[in-house]
């Protein structure tokens, strides 16, 4: 392959530029729009953008498969990135977009995922407005029986975006079966998401069911590492959503044909989502330090905004919360 550059590429400990294109997802400044549709698959990012207002405006494959496209939803421009599968794969695509957009980044995952939950169904679509957990095989594990201790799920829960969040289900409720529901992301799609397979002795029997009792309704790959990510990234807001393919309880799978309609659906409805948020607008002030009152009162707020009812909360609460968030801009 020729080279354009002497070097293999630039800045050994940061994000590696070869002729000002990142070195993984191979995009430069002025190529990415500051709002973005992540898929898996490059079929679906082929749907998204024949949903487009024209062909999109720039396209470019990189030589490590991530592909984007950036044209314009509804007048406003929008790129739509493949990020193929895996929590690294969604990894290298944060880093790099984050450093060649300037300002404000919306992302929102459009992903397809297992449902757990029995409201799940196939075709149905899983909107994370709790977030997500992580489900990884532990390596310091010994794998001689079903302990709890193979499989390693996260106690904390990275959370969305909460108003990017409720807009996205939002949306989707308008055209689709939506489920609200926490997430989890495994690091494979074998052994952490409770797969049998007789070849190799994974230990993992009581997966799903130690999952469900967590309350996750979806289990994916890359939701929780973009969430996480955003969350300790700068003016990042993010937010997720999965549409089911098989439920894992009852084994029924969706027919493909279904499965392409709902990714044209919701594909819009992400669409819809990102290309109505304002962009651009500076990050506040940082908060000024909470009381331990204040902060009950936080954190009460945020459990009304998640869906949750602590003791009392009424629905004027809810109404209120949901305003607040709507209103307020982009940043951190
Ligand atoms: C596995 O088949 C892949 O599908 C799901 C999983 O997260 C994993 O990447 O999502 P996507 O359809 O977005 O790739």
């Amino acid at each position: 392959m020729q080279r354009r550059s002497s070097q293999y590429y630039h800045d050994t400990n940061g994000v590696p530029l070869e002729d000002g294109r990142t070195h993984h997802v191979g995009v430069a400044k002025g190529e990415v729009a500051n709002r973005i549709v992540l898929v898996g698959s490059s079929s679906r990012a082929v749907t998204l953008c024949s949903l487009l207002d024209g062909a999109p405006q720039f396209s470019i494959k990189s030589h490590r498969g991530f592909e984007t496209y950036t044209g314009t939803f509804q007048g406003t421009p929008v790129s739509i990135i493949t990020t193929g599968m895996g929590g690294p794969m969604m990894d290298f695509a944060v880093r790099e977009l984050r450093h060649v957009v300037d300002g404000d980044l919306v992302m929102v995952r459009l992903g397809s995922c297992g449902g757990l939950s029995p409201e799940a169904v196939p075709g149905a679509v899983v909107a994370n407005t709790p977030g997500s957990v992580r489900i990884a095989r532990n390596f310091d594990a010994t794998f001689e029986d079903e302990s709890d201790a193979n499989y390693v799920i996260s106690q904390r829960r990275a959370a969305p975006d909460v108003a990017l969040a409720q807009r996205l289900a939002a949306e989707l409720a308008r055209d689709c079966d939506v489920v609200y529901g926490l997430n989890a992301s495994a690091d494979s799609f074998y052994d952490a998401q409770g797969r049998v397979d007789a070849n190799f002795r994974d230990c993992n029997g009581n997966v799903l069911e130690r999952l469900r009792a967590r309350g996750v309704a979806s289990v994916e790959m890359e939701s929780c590492y973009l969430l996480h990510l955003a969350a300790h990234g700068t003016r990042i807001r993010a937010a997720t959503c999965a549409i089911v393919a098989a439920n894992r309880g009852t084994g029924a799978v969706v027919e493909k044909d279904a499965f392409e309609a709902v990714e044209a659906r919701a594909g819009r409805a992400v669409l819809r989502t990102v290309a109505a948020l304002p962009a651009d607008v500076p990050p506040p002030p940082p908060a000024p330090r909470e009381t331990g009152a204040e902060l009950g009162s936080a954190l009460r707020a945020m459990q009304i905004r998640l869906g949750m009812r602590p003791e009392g909360a009424t629905e004027a609460d809810r109404k209120r919360f949901e305003d607040e968030d709507l209103d307020r801009p982009y940043g951190r």
